[in-house]
């Protein structure tokens, strides 16, 4: 897992062991948002309730520090809003969501100046039954409840609201110079990765692999690499990756490497993400082919 060190590293520590469980509930992609920014808020539902064959309604309470100014509407489904909340209600069995068919039910609003954790309250009903997403942390660090509400990481600004998973940085012998760092990317918002740094390396770029002929040649990203909103992207060997030129020292399986990733986001506001990296490839990475110079 890839640790946050910035001053919220304990609720970004959570959000992301939250999220992994998250597959069976209703959710907000992890990242985060921007404290003041206008946020569309996609919940994601991945499954109808227990013992259902189909969802037929979703209702979104909207808590203070969300200010509702539009609701995505849903073909085949009626909407109706106010401050407090959003309902989607299918009006027919065929437009309801199959068990295990994905949706997204978004709404648009403006987010508190308040950095701190939001939760949005989601009844799911069902052919058969409801569930109600609706449970508060009560102690905070690593509980686990049935029913978590949706949470949404409202930022301070400054912080990319970028969540970043699985990331490593390949390991190197004695008198190698360079080497690369990989990890998956994902924006709730949508951000470009414009450039990072760490105190391992002398330069720290933004790499694609692209065939040149018959040979597989890495450059710059110009302009920064595109996170588009609510997709995940990854870095990897044969694919993006940071490239890390002029090593202090070589890369020991085992270490950790602080790392400093610059993001922008469509407006050109800028932020970085402080992570550490741990050295050596996860299992089941694909070790991918040498890069050329
Ligand atoms: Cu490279």
């Amino acid at each position: 897992m890839t640790h946050r060190t910035h001053h919220l590293s304990r609720f970004a520590l959570v959000a992301l062991l939250a999220s992994t469980a998250a597959g069976a509930h209703v959710t907000l992609p992890p990242g985060g948002a921007t404290a003041g920014s206008d946020y569309d808020a996609a919940f994601r539902v991945g499954h109808a309730c227990k013992d259902a064959q189909a969802t037929t309604g979703i209702t979104v309470q909207l808590p203070d520090g969300f200010r509702l100014s539009e609701a995505q509407a849903r073909k085949g489904w009626t909407l109706a809003s106010n401050p407090r909340e959003v309902a989607w209600k299918a009006e027919s069995p065929a437009a309801a969501l199959t068990a295990d068919q994905k949706a997204e039910f978004i709404v648009r609003g403006r987010l508190t100046t308040t950095p701190g954790p939001l939760y949005f309250k989601v009844l799911q009903t069902c052919d058969k039954g409801s569930a109600d997403w609706a449970e508060l942390p009560v102690s905070g660090v690593g509980e686990k409840q049935a029913f978590p509400a949706a949470r949404l990481d409202v930022l301070a600004p400054g912080i990319a609201p970028v969540d970043v998973r699985d990331a490593w940085v390949r390991q190197t012998v004695p008198g190698q110079s360079g080497t690369g760092a990989f990890m998956k990317l994902s924006a709730p918002s949508g951000a470009r990765l414009v450039g990072a740094s760490t105190p391992a390396a002398g330069v720290a770029e933004v790499h694609e692999m692209k065939m040149d002929g018959d040979t597989m040649r890495m450059r710059g990203v110009q302009g920064g690499l595109l996170l588009p909103p609510r997709q995940t992207v990854e870095l990897k060997p044969s694919g993006y990756h940071l490239m890390l030129m002029d090593l202090k020292q070589p890369m020991a399986k085992g270490a950790t490497v602080p790392m400093t990733l610059r993001f922008e986001d469509a407006k050109g506001v800028k932020s970085t993400l402080e992570l550490k990296l741990p050295v050596g490839a996860p299992e089941g990475a694909p070790s991918g082919g040498g890069h050329v110079h």
